[in-house]
């Protein structure tokens, strides 16, 4: 079987243009299944947003399957687009869709016709399964559609030992140098899958059904050294986990096999959390002997009520205190706040826009609360009829979804004011001199970062002006595609 695994783009104002690290999901699928198929890998961010040019590139090597990566909201219509201008070239390739968002989304998926079955959950033993049985019927975690009729199978139980996934095949996807984040390479590594948390916004918990599944220090060190071997030095390795803290012996274990790593020059990142890294300054300290440069924090809100409301459960002074021990260690601190969040008035918008530039972060990343599928804020929003949006490509996170929400001119401004107060700071201008230490360099970076995004929205006005603003994908309904 001829097998094509797909990362597909979307029309968010996201990350695609200066953050872009190599698709995970279909790396790892691919390994999982190159014994027993043909496999080739598709990268189509960053390569514009015409499906019908795109359906012909993708049908070039005449595969039999084709599967799509729907990760995030703003894939999804693209994505719908690119199954019915495939399906309208070659009805007979069969089109699978698997990640987050059609997960929790299958009936959505599949209602329109273009697309054959969803993978529900991780993919990867799911998936070999259909490639080897060659057909859907029976196999645990799929949903398919056939004669116009949905079928649901039962779920698939989760990978037991996290030591049995395989490592990435990221030589399928040879072009590593477009992976990067502002000048640096950037190489994701998966040590761990799911949250034990319960934030509202976040849909990770529910996708990993409540667990934290992590793989052995020793599997992971197997996989650093490869990185650090064979592919040519990324600069820096980002644990993509959502909470690398989640056991703080076990990071720091890894810390010290890092250190012992002494020959190479690579920085390495993550996602954390303030609560676990505030009262071990010890393990920040390792992690700065390892060489993180980077430490990816979910700050959120200064407004103890949101933070309670939302399930984050953290404090200002948690926040303070991490950052106060990444900056001793050389560490930037790259925090995302959220605007928006139930229950939010117009004050507590305005104290979180004070807070980001008082927290001293080196990144601010700022995102309106959104309703994505699998979070509880969505099953919440639903419930209460305060959905004001069902087009996924306004699912951009910088915009208005739900009712009781600021107008979106209103989160703008607030945006566009607390972006200036970090960037436009003194100690951000001064490292634009001086390069001696991480934190110069990870703000000089993202002082870059700062004004392709500029660029970018002063680009998207001007189009605006004449009448070329982002145009939406249309949706396509196929009721009963052709080979059905
Ligand atoms: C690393 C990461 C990124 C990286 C790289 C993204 C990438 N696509 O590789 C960066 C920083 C660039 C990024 C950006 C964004 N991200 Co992101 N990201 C993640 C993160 C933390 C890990 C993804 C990962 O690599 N996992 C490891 C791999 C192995 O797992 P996986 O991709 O899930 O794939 C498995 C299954 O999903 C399934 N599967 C996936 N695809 C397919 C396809 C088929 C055919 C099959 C059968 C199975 C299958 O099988 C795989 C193996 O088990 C996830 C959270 C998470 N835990 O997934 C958020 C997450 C996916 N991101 C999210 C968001 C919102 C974004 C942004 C939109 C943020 C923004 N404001 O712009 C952008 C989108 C940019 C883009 N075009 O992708 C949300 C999506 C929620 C949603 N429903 O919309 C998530 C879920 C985090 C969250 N809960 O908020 N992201
Ligand atoms: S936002 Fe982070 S801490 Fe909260 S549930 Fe999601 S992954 Fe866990």
């Amino acid at each position: 079987m001829r097998l094509l695994l797909v990362m597909p783009t979307g029309l968010q104002v996201g990350y695609d243009a200066y953050f872009s690290s190599s698709p995970l999901g279909i790396e790892t699928l691919a390994a999982h299944v190159r014994d027993c198929a043909d496999v080739t890998l598709a990268d189509m961010r960053g390569k514009g947003h015409d499906v019908e040019a795109h359906a012909d590139q993708l049908l070039a090597n005449e595969p039999d399957m084709v599967g799509v990566s729907v990760n995030s909201a703003p894939h999804t219509k693209y994505t719908l687009a690119l199954a019915a201008a495939i399906k309208s070239r070659r009805p007979g390739v069969r089109i699978v869709l698997g990640g987050q968002q059609a997960t929790f989304l299958p009936q959505e998926m599949l209602a329109p016709g273009c697309v054959d079955a969803v993978v529900r959950g991780e993919g990867e033993l799911t998936l070999r399964d259909i490639v080897t049985g060659g057909g859907f019927e029976g196999v645990q975690g799929v949903s398919w559609r056939s004669n116009g009729a949905i079928h649901d199978e039962p779920d698939r139980p989760q990978i037991e030992n996290m030591d049995d996934v395989l490592p990435p095949a990221r030589d399928l996807l040879p072009d590593r140098e477009r992976y990067r984040v502002g000048k640096y390479r950037v190489e994701g590594l998966e040590t761990s899958r799911g949250c034990a948390h319960h934030c509202s916004f976040c849909s990770v918990r529910n996708f990993h059904r409540g667990r934290w599944r992590p793989k052995s220090v020793q599997r992971v060190m197997r996989e650093v050294d490869e990185l650090l071997d064979r592919c040519r030095y990324p600069k820096v390795i980002y644990f993509v986990d959502d909470n690398f803290s989640t056991d703080v012996r076990r990071m720091e274990e890894i810390c010290r096999a890092i250190v012992e790593r002494k020959d190479h020059d690579t920085f390495f990142w993550c996602q954390a959390r303030v609560d676990a890294l505030a009262k071990r300054p010890d393990l920040v300290e390792w992690m700065g002997k390892a060489h993180f440069t980077a430490v990816l924090l979910g700050l959120e809100t200064p407004v103890a009520r949101l933070l309670k409301s939302s399930g984050k459960n953290i404090s200002v002074e948690q926040t303070m205190k991490t950052i106060e021990l990444l900056h001793a260690n050389d560490i930037g601190a790259w925090g995302t706040f959220t605007l928006g969040l139930p229950g939010e008035t117009l004050e507590d918008a305005e104290a979180t826009v004070e807070f980001i530039p008082a927290t001293g972060v080196d990144v601010a990343q700022i995102t309106v609360a959104t309703p994505i599928p699998g979070s509880n804020l969505y099953d919440e929003a639903k419930a209460q009829g305060s959905l004001l949006e069902t087009d996924w490509d306004k699912y951009d996170f910088t915009s208005p979804t739900m009712k009781g929400q600021l107008p979106k001119k209103k989160l703008d401004a607030l945006m566009h004011r607390a972006y200036l107060k970090v960037y436009l700071s003194g100690r951000f201008l001064r490292s634009m001199f001086s390069q001696r230490t991480n934190l110069q360099r990870l703000r000089r970076t993202m002082f870059g970062v700062f004004w392709s995004w500029i660029w970018f929205l002063v680009k998207e006005q001007v189009r605006g002006w004449f009448g070329m603003g982002r145009k939406s994908f249309q949706p396509h309904r196929r009721d009963s595609p052709a080979g059905k």
